[in-house]
C-alpha cells in the first residue's frame, strides 16, 4: 500500500519512508494546503487538519510534532515550528542558560485516513533532555540539542537508531498496529 504523507517538513519525510518501508508501506511527500489551527494540544491541531483534508483527500497522513520543555512549562510545545523559526536552537538553549533541571520531551501526533475506514489519531512521546549545547550532523529540527540518554544527540543517531526510540518512530508503530488490526495492509 502507497501512502501519502502530506508534510512540507523533508526530515519528517524521510524518517516516515524508512520506518513505513519496515512495514511493507510505501510513503510518498504530497503538498496539500490545509488549515493548521493554533490550539493546546497536538491532537486538537492535527484532528481539525484532518476535518479540512478530508473534504479534499481520501487518505493521507499528517503529523504535528512538538519539543515540551518542563522548566519552561512545556513551551515550545505547540509553538515549536514558530521557535524553531524564530529563536533556533541556540535561542532554545539561552532558554534554559545554567539551569539544571533538562527534562524533555518530543511528541508526535499522527493523523490517518485510509481509503473507506475512519480517520483515527495516535499519538506517542520520547523523554529526554535538552544538551548543554548542539551537537551532531544528522537529523533536523531541534535534533542537535534534543538526547533520550543524555549520551548521544538525536542527530548523533543514525535514522535506524532514532526511529528505534523516537516519539515519531514509536507513533508509526502504533499506527501500523491499527492499520493491521483493522485488516488494511
Ligand atoms: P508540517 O508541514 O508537517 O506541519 P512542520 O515543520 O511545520 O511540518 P511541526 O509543526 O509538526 O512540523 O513541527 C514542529 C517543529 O518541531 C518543527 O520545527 C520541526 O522541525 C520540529 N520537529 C518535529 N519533529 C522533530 C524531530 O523528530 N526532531 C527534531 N525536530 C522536530
Amino acid at each position: 500500500m502507497r501512502i501519502k504523507i502530506i508534510t512540507s517538513n523533508a526530515g519528517k519525510m524521510r524518517e516516515y519512508a524508512q520506518a513505513l518501508e519496515g512495514l511493507g508501506l510505501e510513503a510518498f511527500q504530497g503538498s496539500v494546503p490545509y488549515d493548521e489551527i493554533q490550539a493546546d494540544t497536538l491532537e486538537e491541531v492535527v484532528g481539525h487538519g484532518m476535518r479540512d483534508l478530508m473534504l479534499k483527500e481520501d487518505s493521507f497522513i499528517i503529523d504535528d510534532s512538538g519539543l515540551f520543555i518542563d522548566h519552561l512549562n512545556g513551551f515550545p510545545g505547540v509553538y515549536s515550528a514558530y521557535v524553531l523559526k524564530t529563536l533556533g536552537n541556540q535561542g532554545v538553549l539561552k532558554l534554559v542558560e545554567g539551569v539544571s533541571e533538562r527534562d524533555a520531551r518530543f511528541e508526535c501526533c499522527i493523523g490517518c485516513k485510509l481509503p473507506g475506514k475512519e480517520p483515527f489519531i495516535v499519538s506517542a512521546s520520547c523523554e529526554g533532555f535538552i544538551l548543554d549545547a548542539p551537537r551532531g550532523e544528522g537529523g533536523f529540527g531541534f535534533d542537535p540539542i534534543f538526547s533520550s540518554d543524555g549520551v548521544r544527540s538525536f542527530s548523533e543517531l543514525d535514522m535506524g537508531e532514532k526511529n528505534a526510540i523516537s516519539h515519531r518512530g514509536l507513533a508509526v508503530k502504533k499506527l501500523a498496529e491499527r492499520i493491521e488490526s483493522e485488516g488494511s495492509l
